[in-house]
């Protein structure tokens, strides 16, 4: 599989701080930012700082330093949002996902039950 990163996707113009957001938490490896459309109370985006498309890119081809420093980003994150409670992490990837930024990104939401996960 190769991945060809598109630099015009909406999250790097984010990145490059070409359009505003509602950060949550920003460092070197990652950045934490409001949905734009929330699904539940709590709804937040991370996103590693490099061009990955998806998770499987990400995955496959970010340096150990680049995917440690994600995650560690990830349990910050959700240490700020107080979801001790419960959380659900999705990666959407390509069509078949719908994925709709082709910047690899979780979603974290919570902050309600949730219900099962559906296909
Ligand atoms: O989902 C992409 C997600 O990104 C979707 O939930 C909307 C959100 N989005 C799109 N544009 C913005 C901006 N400008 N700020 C915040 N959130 C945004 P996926 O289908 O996983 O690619």
């Amino acid at each position: 599989m190769s991945f060809d990163y598109d630099p015009e996707n909406i999250f790097a113009k984010i990145l490059r701080g070409e359009i505003p957001n509602k950060t949550v938490f920003e460092n070197e490896h990652a950045l934490a930012f409001e949905d734009i459309a929330p699904q539940a109370p709590v709804h937040v985006m991370v996103l590693p700082k490099g061009p990955y498309v998806s998770l499987d890119h990400f995955a496959g081809e970010a340096s150990p330093e680049e995917q440690v420093g994600f995650f560690a980003a990830v349990a910050e994150v959700c240490r700020i949002l107080g979801v001790e409670e419960g959380f659900r992490a999705i990666a959407n990837a390509r069509g078949h996902a719908h994925q709709e930024v082709p910047h690899f990104h979780l979603h974290i939401l919570g902050g309600r039950p949730l219900g099962p996960l559906l296909t």
